[in-house]
């Protein structure tokens, strides 16, 4: 007998597949190794959604496990050498979201400029029915933006600020093949330096842990704006909220961050910052496509066929 699990809290599109297909579900691989040792051994594939650590341990707890595959691009929970180690398969679901987190991003800066979170609260608050008046705020269209990492969620970001006329510069470890008036930048606090606004759009894991350091930061300035829609291990967070708390960065618009969900509480203190809890793939739409990668790829793996979109 041989058994797909399904870990993590899935949507409800994904959740009624799943029951479907008549996988085993659990919100965790705490309640997964829970299971008596049989149920565990009859195991080959997970369906992982989470950025718990997916790590050897808790691999040797399913001894049958041929495939994990991943709920979204970043795969930085899964330990990938470990598995391989055990001739584990991983896959991720790339491409499929690219644009709703490129949208995000965008969506991230232009609100955090233009102050429509607190525009918002003026008009339901009353203040614009008392005409009180409400800041002048800052132009987006134009400006010049520095995009750290050029892969694919990187180059659909710059694509949509290009479209605001924004001058775009990137960085990452090689120049890549784009429009003539894009600027590459082998060093990236440089970058930092000659831009307005940059967007971190790097893999997460340990080789871009910090990427963004307190002189990066400080490069960036007192009027420029850090997003970030990557994984929050990819700034120094302790640098970049004493860098927002005494006026050396200007503002931040965060979709990610350490400790998730358990964002640094000193960030629900400052006006500067715009923030958003990990959802810049959760629309209907990707979020159904992603489940649908994600199931296609542990049925190829099931049917003995190439896998679609693997890690290892
Ligand atoms: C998450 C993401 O996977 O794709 C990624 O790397 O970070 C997201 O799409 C999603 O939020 C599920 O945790």
């Amino acid at each position: 007998m041989t058994k797909v699990l399904a870990v993590g809290r899935f949507d409800a599109s994904s959740t009624k597949a799943i029951e479907e297909k008549g996988w085993l579900r659990q919100p965790s691989m705490k309640e997964a190794g829970e299971l008596g040792e049989a149920e565990r051994s009859e195991i080959v594939a997970v369906a992982y959604l989470g950025h718990h650590p997916f790590d050897g341990a808790t691999m040797d707890l399913l001894p049958n496990l041929g495939i994990i595959a991943n709920f979204g691009v970043g795969y930085d929970a899964i330990d990938v050498d470990a598995a391989s180690k055990r001739g584990i398969k991983v896959t991720n679901t790339p491409d499929v979201l690219s644009d709703d987190v490129a949208d995000l991003a965008v969506a991230m800066l232009l609100a955090h400029l233009r102050k429509v979170p607190e525009a918002d609260r003026h008009v339901r608050s009353g203040a614009w029915d008392r005409k009180e008046p409400f800041p002048l705020q800052r132009k987006m269209t134009g400006q010049k933006v520095g995009i750290l990492g050029l892969g694919r969620i990187g180059h659909e970001i710059a694509d949509r600020l290009a479209a605001f006329k924004m001058e775009v510069h990137y960085w990452s470890r090689s120049p890549k093949q784009t429009p003539a008036a894009w600027t590459y930048h082998e060093d990236a606090a440089a970058m930092m330096k000659a831009v307005d606004f940059a967007v971190v759009a790097l893999v997460g894991g340990p080789a871009t842990e910090g990427f963004v350091t307190r002189e990066m930061i400080e490069a960036l300035g007192s009027r420029g704006v850090l997003v970030n829609i990557s994984r929050g291990s990819t700034i120094d967070e302790e640098a970049m909220i004493a860098a927002l708390q005494d006026g050396r960065l200007g503002g931040a618009c965060l979709d990610v961050f350490l400790n998730e969900p358990h964002a640094d509480k000193r960030f629900y203190e400052m006006d500067n910052v715009l923030l958003q809890p990990h959802q810049a793939s959760a629309t209907v739409e990707t979020r159904a496509d992603m489940g649908q990668l994600q199931r296609d790829n542990i049925e190829a793996f099931l049917a003995g066929k190439p896998l679609l979109t693997p890690v290892n």
